[in-house]
C-alpha cells in the first residue's frame, strides 16, 4: 500500500489481485478516474531459515524501509456462501494477516520455529541488536531486491491500485484493501471485483507476484517444492 498505511492496528489483513500491466493500464486508469497517489521506490529484504521453514509454511518475513512485516495466510471461510462469478473473481484473490509489530512477529516466529532457535541471548551493541533476533533464529537473507510503484486510489471504492517495476525485470499490477482485523472481507472481495470490472481485466488466472519469480529464477527447486505444497 501507499505511505499512506497508516492504521494504528498492528495487524490487517491484506485482500489483493494481482493483474498483468500493459501500454494501455495508464490510460485505463485515468479513463475510470483513478486518481494517482505518486511514485516511491524501495528495497525489500526477504528472510527465512536456510531449509526455508517459514515459507514452506507460507510465511513471509520482510524488511522494508527498515519496518519489518510478517505475511501469514488466512483461513479464507468468510466467502462458503459465495457461487458463481463471485466466488470466481474471489479465488484470484489472495488474503494474508499483516503483522508489523517487532515483538508480536518474533513470537509467532519463534513459536513457528521452536526447533531451531537458541535461548542464550548473544551480547551485541544497540547498533547490532535490531538484528541479533535474525541471527538467534537462524534466519537469513534470501532474497533482496527493489520495486519502483506507481499507486492510484478509486477513491469511491477505497481500493488501491499499484503498478509495480521489480529490478529483476519483472511488472505487475495490482488491486488491493487493507482490512483492519475483524474487519469485512466479502465486501473488500467485492471492491476488487468491481474496480477489476473497471479496469477491464478478463484473466481468469492468478498472476504471479514479484516474489514468485524472483524464486523461480533464484531458487527453481524452492519454487517447486512451494508449487507442490500448493504455498504458490
Ligand atoms: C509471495 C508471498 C508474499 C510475499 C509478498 O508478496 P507480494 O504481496 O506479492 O509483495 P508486494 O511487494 O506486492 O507486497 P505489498 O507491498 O503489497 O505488501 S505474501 C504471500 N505470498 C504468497 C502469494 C501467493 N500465494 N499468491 C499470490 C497471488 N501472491 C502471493
Amino acid at each position: 500500500m501507499w505511505r499512506g498505511r497508516t492504521s494504528t492496528t498492528t495487524m490487517s489483513v491484506e485482500v489483493e489481485r494481482k493483474f498483468v500491466c500493459n501500454a494501455d493500464t495508464l490510460k485505463t486508469l485515468e479513463k475510470i478516474g483513478a486518481v494517482c497517489l505518486g511514485q516511491r521506490q524501495f528495497c525489500d529484504q526477504y528472510f527465512d531459515t536456510p531449509t526455508f521453514k517459514l515459507t514452506l509454511r507460507d510465511l513471509w518475513l520482510r524488511k522494508r524501509k527498515e519496518c519489518w512485516e510478517l505475511k501469514c495466510p488466512t483461513a479464507v471461510n468468510e466467502e462458503k456462501e459465495t457461487s458463481g462469478e463471485r466466488s470466481k473473481a474471489a479465488a484470484l484473490c489472495s488474503r494474508y494477516k499483516e503483522i508489523t509489530n517487532l515483538p508480536e512477529i518474533q513470537l509467532r516466529v519463534k513459536e513457528v520455529l521452536k526447533d531451531v532457535c537458541e535461548d542464550r541471548e548473544t551480547e551485541t551493541s544497540r547498533s547490532q541488536e535490531d538484528e541479533a533476533w535474525l541471527s538467534r533464529m537462524n534466519l537469513v537473507c534470501f532474497a533482496e531486491f527493489t520495486t519502483m510503484r506507481r499507486s492510484f486510489t478509486v477513491e469511491e471504492e477505497g481500493v488501491q491500485i499499484d503498478l509495480d517495476q521489480a529490478d529483476f525485470g519483472y511488472s505487475v499490477g495490482e488491486i488491493e484493501v487493507l482490512v483492519p482485523e475483524g474487519g469485512d472481507v466479502p465486501s473488500a472481495l467485492e471492491k476488487i471485483k468491481r474496480t477489476a470490472d473497471m479496469l477491464g481485466l478478463t484473466g481468469d488466472q492468478r498472476v504471479e507476484g514479484k516474489m514468485s519469480v524472483y524464486l523461480k529464477r533464484n531458487y527453481p527447486e524452492h519454487y517447486a517444492k512451494l508449487l507442490s505444497e500448493h504455498v504458490l
